[in-house]
């Protein structure tokens, strides 16, 4: 009881702190068939809660003990092949659906993306752009500084002198432009963190080691948040970024403004 009640008031706290109640407004196009399948799957889901928890109240009530002698059978066939073969059909019809949109988000990005690199460290983002040359420098760990070379890039290469990082968590933003697809190619510097975008409906784990890659396409103006969704030490909490979304014109502005003359 007391525990169900320190849940339910965390709950409301959280909703009266975020002012909403629901999912963030969505702004991305990759989000919408990801929004129909959790609605459709909540809705199953939330129908067979009530039917089941339903159907044990009535019979708790029904078949109370009023002195009678408890009855017992065996065996009903109907019954069982129904409640074998619904779940199944409903959970497989689920999973190919699932399946499906899974297939779409982790297909190749279309060719025209805008492809950026964001780097996890805890506890922050790092973002790189491939400057005006569109190739990006090569990246050697061991040539890592926290202040003069945080991206690790080897300034051998001739195609990382352009290369443009930006500290994404605190002064600065990741840039995207509406209605183009971004491939995102996500690196973690020591840990396994996790980059979600709520209101694109993206999540894409970052591994040390390798690099991972996602990409949607933002379809509204505006600044949108990353949080780390992958608990990666104590101030897990605090990892957060930002994100711009721009028309083309205003993107091509602020790149130009950050590309050092
Ligand atoms: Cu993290």
């Amino acid at each position: 009881m007391a525990l169900g009640l320190l849940v339910a008031g965390a709950v409301v706290a959280t909703l009266i702190a975020r002012h909403r109640w629901w999912l963030p407004p969505l702004a991305s196009l990759q989000g919408r068939p990801v929004d129909r399948l959790f609605l459709v799957t909540l809705a199953i889901i939330s129908a067979a809660f009530m039917l089941v928890q339903g159907l044990l109240a009535l019979f708790v009530w029904l078949y109370r003990d009023r002195g009678q002698r408890a009855s017992y059978w065996h065996e009903h066939r109907a019954l069982e092949l129904t409640y074998t073969i619904v779940p199944a059909v409903v959970m497989t019809g689920l999973t190919v659906a699932a399946a499906g949109l899974w297939a779409r988000i982790h297909s190749a990005p279309p060719p025209g993306a805008l492809v950026v690199e964001v780097r996890a460290e805890q506890f922050g983002w790092k973002a790189r752009y491939p400057g005006p040359d569109g190739r990006f420098g090569r990246i050697d760990p061991r040539l890592f500084s926290p202040r003069q070379n945080p991206f690790a890039l080897d300034p051998a290469d001739p195609a990382g002198q352009d290369d443009l990082v930006l500290d994404i968590s605190t002064s600065a933003a990741l840039h995207l432009v509406v209605n183009r697809p971004v491939e995102v190619r996500l690196r973690a510097k020591d840990v396994v963190h996790s980059f979600f975008v709520p209101a694109f409906r993206v999540k894409q784990d970052a591994v040390p080691g390798m690099v991972t890659r996602t990409w949607f396409t933002p379809s509204r103006t505006g600044t949108y948040e990353i949080a780390c969704a992958e608990l990666c030490g104590p101030l897990h909490y605090i990892m957060r970024g930002r994100i711009v979304v721009q028309t083309q014109e205003e993107f091509d502005a602020w790149l130009a403004a950050q590309v050092r003359p």
